[in-house]
């Protein structure tokens, strides 16, 4: 069930670009939801999929909503005719400050390719592993 009407936040960057009163690069749109690219990407793919009506967070869809499901139906056809839908791309939503959000109107991020987010964390775990080995070859073998 959609139990929301449009909805604009007069304050809201992606409320004026979904009324078209700021540029972006749209790649769908349909009843509920719209997709763009994300301004600052950190991949060579980085879409962002909004509903229309100005939902502040995740925490903030009803139960019974079904735009969750409709924002992944979208994150579908959008991966499709990019062409990733089988090699594979990762669709991530951030919810409030401590978990990264800094657009407060809901979104997930459809990311491809050489995504930084991930360069980083396996970096940082290759990094890591191979500090632990350096470590354990100076103390030498356990006696
Ligand atoms: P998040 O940290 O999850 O709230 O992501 C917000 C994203 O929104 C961030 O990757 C950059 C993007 N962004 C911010 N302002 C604009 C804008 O005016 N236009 C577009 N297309 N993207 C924006």
């Amino acid at each position: 069930m959609n139990n929301h009407m449009t909805d604009y936040s007069s304050d809201c960057i992606f409320c004026k670009i979904i009324q078209g009163k700021l540029p972006a690069r749209k790649v769908y749109e349909d009843d509920l939801t719209m997709a763009f690219w994300d301004a600052n990407p950190t991949s060579p793919i980085h879409i962002l999929i909004v509903p229309k009506t100005h939902i502040p967070t995740l925490n903030d869809v009803a139960q019974d909503d079904t735009l969750m499901c409709r924002i992944g139906q979208a994150a579908q056809k959008i991966a499709k005719d990019f062409g990733v839908a089988e090699s594979g791309y990762r669709l991530f939503i951030n919810v409030n400050r401590g978990g990264g959000q800094v657009v407060f109107h809901l979104h997930a991020h459809l990311v491809a390719g050489n995504d930084v987010g991930t360069f980083f964390i396996k970096a940082a775990i290759g990094t890591a592993i191979l500090w632990r080995k350096l470590v354990s070859f100076v103390k030498g073998p356990k006696r």
